[in-house]
């Protein structure tokens, strides 16, 4: 009997896909390098309650793509294929940082109600990425059996770890500011805060930019640019609020980058 049909990998598509995802990149970057992106304490009009969802139902629809895309994608391989060990555990990443993102993060954070507009876009976005890195890492990707010795696959896991690491930390800190039901903003302090007011931002571009390297993938570099393009000018904005907000804004703290922004 015939197999069932399977997607096939489109080298073209693939390509596209990632072009486009560079360009929203770009667009992002313009978008938001002078005005930030009105979530959390960015947004002016906090009182009006309508257009707003509670922050843990929020982060968890609009994050759930990015793990449910590829997993489906997975599934629906036929006969699957995540060989060799280095592929797979590529894939595994990926999905591992979505599962916290969608099952663990939503549910700790003592975040704002978060508007409905930008959860709808975040969602469409995540839906996007999702079908775009699983769609390549399942259906195109092609490794060599020893990547998991290659340069590139073991300095980019150390840095995606240390990335993660580094964002799970953060957000932890981020979140122990404050009693739940309060809503106020604080100085962060310890860990990479001390260096850096976007310490939870820092670790997460560290973490894409290491998913990149170890996959050596244009999608993976696209995200990457992205994520940076994202959270690159919120950490900015951020620093001037701190500084704004508060007198006694330890000044030797940077924006984004320990010691340089
Ligand atoms: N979600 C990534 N673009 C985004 C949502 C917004 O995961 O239309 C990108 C993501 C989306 C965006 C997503 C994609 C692009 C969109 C954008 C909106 C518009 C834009 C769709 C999908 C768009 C175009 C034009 C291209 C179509 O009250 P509160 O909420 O401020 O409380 C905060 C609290 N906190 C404090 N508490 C006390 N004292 C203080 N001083 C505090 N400072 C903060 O901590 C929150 O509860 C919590 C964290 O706040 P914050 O502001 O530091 O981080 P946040 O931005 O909320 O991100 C949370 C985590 C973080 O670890 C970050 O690294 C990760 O998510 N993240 C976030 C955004 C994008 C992303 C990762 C990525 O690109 N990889």
């Amino acid at each position: 009997p015939r197999p069932p049909p399977s997607m096939q990998c489109f080298p073209s598509l693939v390509l596209a896909l990632s072009s486009l995802l560079g360009a929203l990149a770009l667009l992002q970057l313009s978008l938001y390098l002078r005005v930030p992106s009105r979530y959390g304490k960015h947004e002016e009009r906090l009182c009006r309650p309508r257009g707003r969802l509670p922050a843990r139902c929020a982060w968890f629809l609009q994050e759930l793509p990015s793990f449910l895309v590829p997993a489906l994608l997975l599934a629906l391989r036929s006969p699957p294929r995540l060989e060799p060990l280095g592929c797979r555990l590529l894939c595994c990443l990926f999905c591992w940082h979505y599962f916290y993102r969608t099952f663990i993060y939503p549910f700790f954070t003592r975040g704002r109600p978060f508007p409905l507009q930008l959860l709808f876009f975040g969602t469409l976005f995540c839906i996007y990425n999702g079908f775009l890195q699983g769609y390549y890492l399942i259906y195109c990707a092609e490794y060599p059996n020893d990547w998991c010795t290659d340069i590139r696959f073991t300095s980019g896991l150390l840095l995606f770890l240390l990335g993660m690491g580094i964002n799970i930390h953060s957000d932890l800190l981020l979140r122990q500011l404050r009693k739940p039901g309060e809503v106020t903003y604080k100085i962060p302090q310890g860990g990479l805060f001390t260096y850096v007011s976007g310490a939870n931002y820092f670790g997460e571009i560290v973490e894409w930019f290491g998913f990149a390297i170890a996959t050596w993938s244009l999608p993976a570099f696209a995200f990457a640019f992205f994520t940076l393009c994202c959270i690159g000018p919120r950490a900015y904005h951020h620093h001037r609020y701190y500084l704004k907000t508060f007198t006694d804004y330890p000044k030797s703290r940077k924006a984004l980058i320990p010691f340089i922004f």
